[in-house]
């Protein structure tokens, strides 16, 4: 290709400080060095991460920043040493890494890998600390070390994956992100059994995909909570018995969810991203075998206040991340299972924009009329 090698300018969403809505520019993305892959982007979502990073929410994060991380895409280059893709291939950029070499990815058991934002340092530099994005001469950082929102971005090896090249970029980009996370919780993390109860608080991207592995594990109660009562009716095709809205209700619907169901629900999963929704959901959960799972991630910053006694009775509180899922194993996997029909991936996909309309997008997301935006470039 005529690019490999060479710095390519293309354009990208740049959040120039917190706060500020994404700017689209063009910038320069240099080729890939040792074990790194550069990437043409195709399609991306917007997941509510996303938001978080405009708001500053996002820990450890330096500004100025490309975001996104919801991608599908197709190999331009590869640096030294990379033997997973090559050029041509189409790719899902992992926003959670698996580099095979850490104590976590050794342990069959952990999703975590080392290399993540979450334990070593901030992923917003490439490995060797230094960045391939540059703007009007400023350097500008990565995301998770994916940043979907730019047409052309570069990421480690242990952040990226091939998948059937028969697969549709523009609605398997959506596996990037929310649909993992939320269809893991409920069957990698809670286990969900057969004929048992859930309440999914939440009823986003993440949330209807909690509502997709609920119904998959053979859940017989699915309980959709929701403050916008628009997201009922998809909730209800995706598998929700019932939905309920906080606001119906003169009582706290912790208390709600306990009177309905006797002793509390078997299953409870957070995908807002509140402490207080935390707290109702592990309070909701049943007082003797009920599992709460943290999904949605509240501000940086912020702290559970959990009275202990709700735990000693013998409810579990878990959380996890990118729903257990080990993405370079699991996300071929799902593809394929895509493929063949086995969840609606596509009814998360409720509005298709070119790129230049992130700012639309953003802002579908918070009125709370989009489930998932996917954007074109
Ligand atoms: P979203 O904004 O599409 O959905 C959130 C939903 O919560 C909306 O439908 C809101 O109406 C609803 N809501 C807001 N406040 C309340 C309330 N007080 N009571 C009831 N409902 C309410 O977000 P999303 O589905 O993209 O993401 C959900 C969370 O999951 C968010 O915090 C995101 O950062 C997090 C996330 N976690 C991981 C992970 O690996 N743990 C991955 C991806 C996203
Ligand atoms: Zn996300
Ligand atoms: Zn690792």
């Amino acid at each position: 290709m005529a690019t490999v090698g060479k710095v390519i300018k293309c354009k990208a969403a740049i959040i120039w400080e917190v706060g500020k809505t994404p700017s689209i520019e063009e910038v320069e993305v240099a080729p890939p060095k040792s074990h790194e892959v550069r990437v043409k982007i195709v399609a991306t979502g917007i997941c509510r991460t996303d938001y978080h990073v405009l708001k500053g929410f996002f820990p450890k994060l330096d500004y100025p920043v490309i975001a996104g991380h919801e991608g599908a895409g197709i190999v331009e280059s590869i640096g030294p040493g990379v033997t997973c893709v090559k050029p041509g291939d189409k790719v899902i950029p992992l926003c959670l890494p698996q580099c095979g070499e850490c104590s976590c990815c050794r342990s069959p058991k952990d999703n975590c890998c080392l290399k993540t934002h979450f334990c070593e340092r901030p992923q917003n530099l490439m490995p060797d600390q230094t960045s391939r994005f540059t703007c009007k001469g400023k350097r500008i950082h990565h995301l998770m070390w994916v940043s979907t929102f730019s047409e052309y971005t570069v990421m480690p090896d242990a952040s990226i994956v091939k998948i059937d090249n028969n697969a549709p970029l523009d609605r398997v980009c959506l596996l990037g992100c929310g649909f993992p996370t939320g269809y893991g919780a409920a069957i990698n993390t809670a286990e969900v059994a057969p004929g048992s109860s859930c309440a999914i608080f939440g009823l986003g991207g993440v949330g209807l995909s909690i509502i997709m592995g609920c119904k998959a594990a053979g859940a017989s109660r699915i309980i959709g909570i929701d403050i916008n009562k628009n997201k009922f009716a998809k909730a209800k095709e995706l598998g929700a018995t019932e939905c309920l809205s906080p606001d119906d209700f003169k009582k706290p619907i912790n208390e709600v969810l306990v009177e309905i169901t006797g002793l509390g629900v078997d299953y409870t999963f957070e995908a807002i991203g509140l402490v207080e929704t935390v707290t109702a959901a592990l309070a909701s959960s049943h007082m003797a075998h009920g599992v709460c799972v943290v999904v949605g991630e509240p501000p940086a910053g912020s702290h559970l206040s959990v009275d202990p006694v709700l735990l000693i009775t013998g409810r579990k509180l878990l959380g996890c991340c990118m729903g257990g899922f080990r993405l370079k194993d699991a996300i071929p996997k799902l593809v394929s299972e895509y493929m063949e029909k086995k969840f609606n991936l596509d009814a998360l996909r409720s509005h298709v924009l070119p790129f230049e309309k992130i700012g639309e997008g953003f802002e579908l997301l918070c009125s709370g009329k989009s489930i998932r935006s996917v954007l074109l470039y």
